[in-house]
């Protein structure tokens, strides 16, 4: 084929030229590909024997955007709007043949193509949102002209990869393909379009599917209030609504400009850097070093699953979820059947939703079975103990399962914080041994800390990582340590909430800094939705700390109607005066005088020793990569990804600056705050910690 650069090639057969990029592994619309791309249409412009164009891709997919590693980098080559510019002004009509994905920058070229074809297993989507941007290549003022306000406000802001099959329904593509033979269905199509003499159609040029909107303000104020709460603190989907709005309500060249003044201070704004981040750290965390890709894996087809309580019904109804057979284990009769009925309910809440068939409830129910005896695990590929975190119980559950369970299986703990080592010794197996760690509700909670035991072997941990990914978690290597990576920092953030309101700041001026940064709740409205009695014991309870005074006086949390809060009847919870006095007077008691806290320092207070902390981690191995400490606290604790995760947002307040406050609270307030030897290692050489 004549290649036009390394990654396009042009060929013209019958009159109809083939534009084909190659450039993997997502064919991303880097300067080689805008090149080939712009000097490839030139070309079938100047050439007489071309009368229709076929822009199609190798490789597993059409562009999947722009190239996202080339932001903040000096511009080379030609620019997008100029390639899109001699796509859409050609004389000669092209048409992108799209599979895989055509995602962000890739639709936009599609969507100044004259027309598009597909195969059914092909996804459209402008996800830019995902990335903290808006589509930035005329996306917001061209899609509204296909597919109506409505739903280009909800694909901006979702993001969502639309299949084929809508795409046609609503005119983002022209014409279906067979699934295999893309290229040969394309070229019969340009031939028609040539034949028929159809006319170049310009989408920008579409004002039909956007008149009845123009002016309708209800529209847009209604749907940024159905999407507030899930969007709180991002930037981008506010501005998406904005440019769809322009789009509407504006001629193309005005709506234009919108689009590029709200994406350029989108790019070179803080929040769009951390998420840009996140997305490569959610690819990173799936890369282990010292395994290689090929390592063998453990095909996992049946689950067992230990202890009928919250985790335990969760964890099963993840696998279950993916068609994968559960047998789960309790006690007695009692409690399994409770916890039956609750993972029922639980589906049945999903199917009232409108998110599953009832036939869902019953396919997945089915897949789940009840035993009372650990006998009945001698089969399974996978088990997973998820009861009490109670060493002595762990071990002997793990004693006994290595008795019953076929040689292979992988043999995993959910718990969160004990010692998987410890675990491990107790079988004659310690290398098929491994945390599994879920977060609650833990069909719902995307992370999973997959905890790596001194003996763990390669292949177990790959397999962990396989099924993560295939009941759709974000999984985190971390190495053994109490609490891991979440909890352990978490320990921190909450040692210097109960500290402050010992110092002057109430429990809500806490929550209040933690959710406005971003959190959504902090970590005293955490305790009252946990229980304040979790761990705390009646018989013993000897009012010393603030925790036994509230539980004392009743005060369990949002089941009893007050804790640190006071809860209506609709668990709106509000501050409580009693709350403060019996602060006041502890206080009191204790000698401690009470000071004003400003909401910048609660946050220093919470956050810099999670991040010095994070450092300790590192320290150790305990995680693989400063990013896959993000990973987890995005995930498992809902660190806004706008700010990156605690280590990404400690480089952005500067790690010199999080040092000398260290070092400056270890001199006031006590060895807490010793900083990290590798932190002061990072700072004085100047380490870049994300390579
Ligand atoms: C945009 O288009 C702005 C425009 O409006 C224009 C403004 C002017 N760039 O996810 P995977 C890499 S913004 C560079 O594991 P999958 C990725 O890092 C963009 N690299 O595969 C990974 O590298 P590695 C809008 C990219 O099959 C490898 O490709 N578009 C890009 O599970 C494989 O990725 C998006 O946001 C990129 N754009 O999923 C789409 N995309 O192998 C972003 C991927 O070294 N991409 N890489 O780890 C995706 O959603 C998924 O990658 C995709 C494939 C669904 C395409």
């Amino acid at each position: 084929m004549p290649a036009i650069n390394e990654v396009t090639n042009l060929e013209v057969n019958s009159n109809i030229a083939v534009l084909t990029l190659n450039s993997p592994p997502v064919n991303a619309l880097s300067a080689k590909v805008r090149e080939g791309l712009h000097v490839g249409v030139k070309q079938t412009t100047e050439d007489d024997n071309v009368k229709a164009v076929v822009l199609i891709c190798e490789g597993r997919t059409f562009i999947a955007g722009a190239d996202i590693t080339e932001f903040g980098q000096a511009p080379k080559g030609p620019s997008l709007f100029e390639v899109l510019d001699m796509i859409e002004n050609s004389s000669k009509p092209i048409i992108s043949a799209i599979h895989g994905t055509a995602l962000g920058g890739g639709l936009e070229v599609a969507l100044t193509c004259h027309y598009r074809i597909a195969i059914p297993s092909a996804k459209c989507g402008l996800p830019e949102v995902k990335l903290g941007l808006l589509p930035g290549a005329g996306g917001t003022q061209r899609l509204p002209r296909v597919v109506g306000a409505q739903k280009a406000l909800q694909m901006v802001t979702s993001g969502e990869h639309v299949p084929a099959k809508e795409c046609l329904e609503m005119g983002l593509i022209d014409e279906m393909a067979n699934e295999d033979s893309l290229l040969e269905d394309a070229i019969k199509f340009a031939s028609t379009i040539v034949k028929e003499n159809r006319p170049l159609v310009k989408v920008k040029e579409n004002e039909e599917n956007i008149k009845a909107d123009k002016g309708n303000h209800a529209l847009f104020a209604d749907f940024r209030k159905s999407i507030a709460r899930r969007t709180r603190g991002f930037l981008a989907p506010e501005y998406n609504i904005q440019c769809i709005e322009a789009a509407v309500n504006k001629p193309f060249e005005e709506g234009i400009k919108v689009e590029r003044e709200l994406f350029t201070k989108l790019v070179t704004g803080s929040q769009s850097a951390a998420q840009r981040y996140v997305f490569f750290a959610e690819r990173l965390v799936n890369k282990i070093p010292d395994i290689p890709s090929e390592t063998e894996l453990i095909e996992v087809n049946s689950v067992g699953v230990i202890g009928a309580g919250t985790m335990g019904g969760g964890i099963s109804m993840n696998f279950a979820n993916v068609g994968i057979p559960v047998t789960i284990i309790e006690q007695n009769q009692e409690r399994l059947d409770r916890g039956l009925a609750i993972i029922k309910k639980n589906y049945e809440n999903t199917a009232n939703k409108g998110r599953i068939s009832m036939e869902d409830v019953e396919t997945r129910m089915a897949l789940i079975t009840g035993e009372l005896s650990l006998d009945t695990l001698n089969s399974q590929d996978l088990i997973i103990e998820a009861v009490f975190e109670n060493m002595a119980l762990k071990k002997e559950i793990f004693r006994k399962l290595d008795g019953i369970s076929k040689a292979g299986t992988i043999l995993a703990s959910n718990t969160s914080a004990l010692n998987v080592n410890e675990i491990a010794a107790e079988t004659k197996r310690p290398e098929d041994v491994i945390g599994l760690h879920f977060f609650s509700p833990a069909n719902v909670m995307k992370l999973l800390e997959i905890v790596r035991g001194e003996k763990t072997s390669k292949s177990i941990v790959a397999s962990s990582m396989a099924i993560a990914k295939k009941i759709g978690k974000i999984a985190a290597v971390v190495g053994v340590c109490p609490g891991f990576v979440g909890n352990r920092i978490l320990g921190q953030r909450q040692r210097e909430a109960n500290k402050l309101i010992l110092e002057g700041a109430l429990p809500w001026d806490i929550d209040d800094a933690l959710f406005n940064f971003g959190f959504p709740m902090g970590p005293f409205a955490m305790s009252d939705l946990a229980g304040l009695d979790i761990g705390w014991n009646k018989e013993t309870s000897k009012g010393e700390t603030l925790r036994d005074i509230l539980c004392e006086s009743g005060r369990l949390g949002q089941k009893s109607g007050k804790g640190f809060y006071l809860y209506d009847e609709n668990r709106n919870k509000s501050p409580d005066p009693e709350v403060e006095a019996i602060i006041r007077k502890f206080a009191e008691a204790k000698q401690i005088r009470l000071r004003d806290i400003s909401k910048e320092e609660i946050l220093e207070r919470c956050l810099y020793p999670m991040i010095n902390e994070g450092f300790k981690i590192l320290e150790e191995g305990m995680a693989i990569r400063a990013s896959d400490i993000d990973i987890v606290w995005i995930n498992g604790y809902g660190w806004p990804a706008y700010e990156g995760g605690p280590m990404f947002y400690g480089s952005l307040v500067g790690f010199d600056k999080i040092l000398d406050w260290l070092k400056k609270m270890e001199q006031e307030l006590g060895s807490e705050f010793k900083p990290s030897s590798y932190l002061e290692k990072v700072v004085n050489e100047n380490i870049n910690i994300f390579v």
